[in-house]
């Protein structure tokens, strides 16, 4: 009889909603080694728990994630709470034996993402496995992407340029929700959205970022404050009290290499008309990439073998022989944003019953962690900018 593995997920919120999701489609959508259950979902709001498990189907709530971790029915702990929680909630999930996956970015600082790394070494020991959610690696098209550059069909990579765009915050007025409050988030566009394309560049050209060179800005330094702000955006009203905001608005980075490459990066959520355009360029010494969420189905490659009248094509990153594709519709359909996160579980629920480490570990996350300390120290070192 198949094994089961049982979930326990703290948080409910928009990527609660994505994970929901993906609990409940992997398994009915892949042959998965371990039957899946929705055991309990945590959240400090009685009725909003109640709710939230009621609307996602999960089997019971706590009030206390606490609770939940200490739970004898709980095999799995989903964290997908603001930044500032996930340190402790892994690490004690972790020491009690249980599989962590955690949403990312992995921690709010070096510190804690090297202590939640070897929370996960010594769980792993016993048997106990932790991923780090960065879901966008699953978009078939980005892991098509990889598996041409791990085959050798770029050559050595040259140029990384990445972009992670939206418009979310463009409004004066959207309230200051988690997101802006650093002690919450641990920063701002750097860590929400440029944590996906740092994880995207290095996993995709095999090399890690060695240095970076950066500027981070804050557009609008205060927003308005109170009344029951859940969710991205939205308008807080214009009379009311307001706050600082105390992340970057954008961040925009070069950046090294572990070989010869380089690298443009760029996060905002204030690039108007842009909703959700993580993309991804990479130029090597044979070929190139070129990807944009936006279009998330398909990938561009441009061949130099293809002679001088070639250009980029376009592949529709939707047939049977594309990653993960297989196993949704017949002839191509296309899939679309929460599809990545039912691949994270898939990949996830694979490696647990196979006894093997998900990717990416803490350890790969904590590299992560290392780029966006590297672009917040280099952003407030005066002393490298170059005045014209
Ligand atoms: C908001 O910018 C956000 O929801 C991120 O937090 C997610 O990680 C990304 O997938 C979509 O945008």
């Amino acid at each position: 009889m198949t094994e089961t593995l049982r979930i326990g997920m703290v948080g409910y919120a928009f990527m609660g909603a994505a994970h929901s999701h993906a609990w409940r489609t992997a398994p009915r959508f892949f042959d998965l080694p371990l039957a899946v259950e929705m055991t309990a979902l945590a959240g400090r709001d009685p009725e909003r728990v109640a709710a939230a498990a009621g609307k996602f189907g999960w089997d019971s709530v706590e009030t206390d994630w606490r609770r939940l971790v200490e739970r004898d029915d709980i095999d799995l702990v989903d964290i997908c709470v603001p930044g500032n929680l996930h340190a402790e909630i892994a690490i004690v999930a972790l020491e009690a034996g249980k599989h962590v996956l955690c949403e990312k970015p992995l921690a709010n600082s070096v510190e804690e993402a090297e202590q939640m790394t070897a929370a996960a070494e010594t769980a792993k020991a016993h048997g106990a496995l932790a991923m780090c959610g960065f879901s966008y690696r699953r978009t078939p098209a980005l892991s098509l992407a990889k598996r041409l550059v791990d085959s050798g069909a770029l050559g050595e990579i040259r140029h990384v340029r990445a972009q992670y765009l939206q418009d979310w915050l463009t409004d004066e007025n959207a309230p200051l929700t988690w997101r802006l409050d650093k002690s919450k988030s641990g920063s701002g566009s750097l860590g929400d959205i440029g944590a996906h394309i740092i994880d995207a560049a290095q996993w995709i050209s095999g090399s890690n970022v060695t240095g970076v060179s950066a500027i981070l800005e804050t557009f609008v330094k205060e927003r308005p404050v109170g009344g029951d702000f859940v969710g991205l955006g939205g308008h807080g009203g214009t009379d009311g009290p307001k706050g600082p905001v105390t992340v970057d608005d954008a961040a925009v980075f070069t950046a090294r290499f572990e070989g010869n490459a380089i690298g443009v990066f760029e996060a905002t959520r204030f690039a108007l008309g842009r909703k959700n355009a993580m993309r991804l360029e990479l130029n090597g010494s044979k070929a190139s990439v070129a990807f944009d969420f936006e279009d998330m189905n398909s990938l561009w490659f441009y061949d130099s073998a293809d002679g001088p009248n070639s250009g980029f094509r376009k592949i529709q990153a939707t047939e049977p022989e594309h990653p993960y594709t297989g196993n949704w519709w017949p002839v191509g359909h296309g899939l679309g944003y929460e599809h990545g996160f039912t691949h994270q579980v898939v990949d996830l629920v694979n490696a647990i019953g196979a006894g093997e480490q998900p990717t990416p570990s803490f350890a790969d996350a904590l590299q992560v962690q290392k780029v966006l300390a590297a672009v917040e120290a280099s952003a407030a070192d005066e002393s490298r900018w170059t005045a014209v």
